[in-house]
């Protein structure tokens, strides 16, 4: 079975136990993906984020879905980029560790993530990309309690730059992706 797939779709539709925010340091909300899930989720997502005092970049928290079709949302934190020379790639790989670590901790067997850094942020999607599929792989190859993992995008660029990074990850050896 193929534990990691990409899909194209809205992810504040997917009844999964978590989705993962795109959010900024003050988990208070923002444009984009964070905006679509604090609509959908309603403002007790919000009540709750406020109690957490923010999250640094590269981290990530864990909150209740409310409204939404989840049991949570894990809200992480992308670096902006700014040319690729400042820590970026490793900032972005933490994201999903770091994501993925508390999933793990709550006993989840599904998630889905949107393609974190790639809209406001501008991280540069085909390196972005890369960087998901290859992190979320390697958790998987050791990974027991997670059945599926999916990287939700959001339009046909970001589809057609995971199609391309899965596909060269695809040389890895099984069970990775
Ligand atoms: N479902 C799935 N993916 C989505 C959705 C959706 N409903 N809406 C947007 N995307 P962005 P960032 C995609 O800008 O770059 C916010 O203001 C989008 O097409 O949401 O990490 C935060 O508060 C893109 O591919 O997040 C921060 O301030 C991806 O989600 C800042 O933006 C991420 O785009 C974070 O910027």
């Amino acid at each position: 079975m193929l534990r990691l797939e990409i899909i194209e779709t809205d992810i504040t539709r997917l009844a999964v136990d978590a989705i993962v925010n795109a959010a900024n340091e003050s988990l208070l909300g923002g444009g984009g993906v964070d905006g679509a899930i604090h609509r959908a989720a309603g403002p007790e997502l919000l009540a709750e984020c406020r109690t957490l005092h923010g999250c640094p970049t590269g981290q990530a928290r864990l909150t209740r879905g409310y409204k939404l079709p989840v049991r949570y949302v894990i809200h992480t934190v992308g670096p902006i980029w700014h040319g690729g020379n400042q820590g970026e790639p490793a900032l972005l790989a933490s994201c999903y560790r770091e994501s993925l670590a508390l999933a793990e901790q709550h006993g989840l067997q599904t998630i889905a993530f949107p393609a974190i850094s790639c809209g406001v942020y501008g991280y540069p999607l085909d390196q972005a990309a890369r960087i998901a599929v290859d992190t979320v792989a390697a958790h998987l190859q050791t990974s027991r309690n997670l059945q599926k993992v999916y990287l939700v995008c959001f339009g046909a660029a970001t589809l057609a730059a995971y199609r391309q990074a899965l596909s060269d990850c695809a040389n890895l050896p099984p069970p990775s992706c």
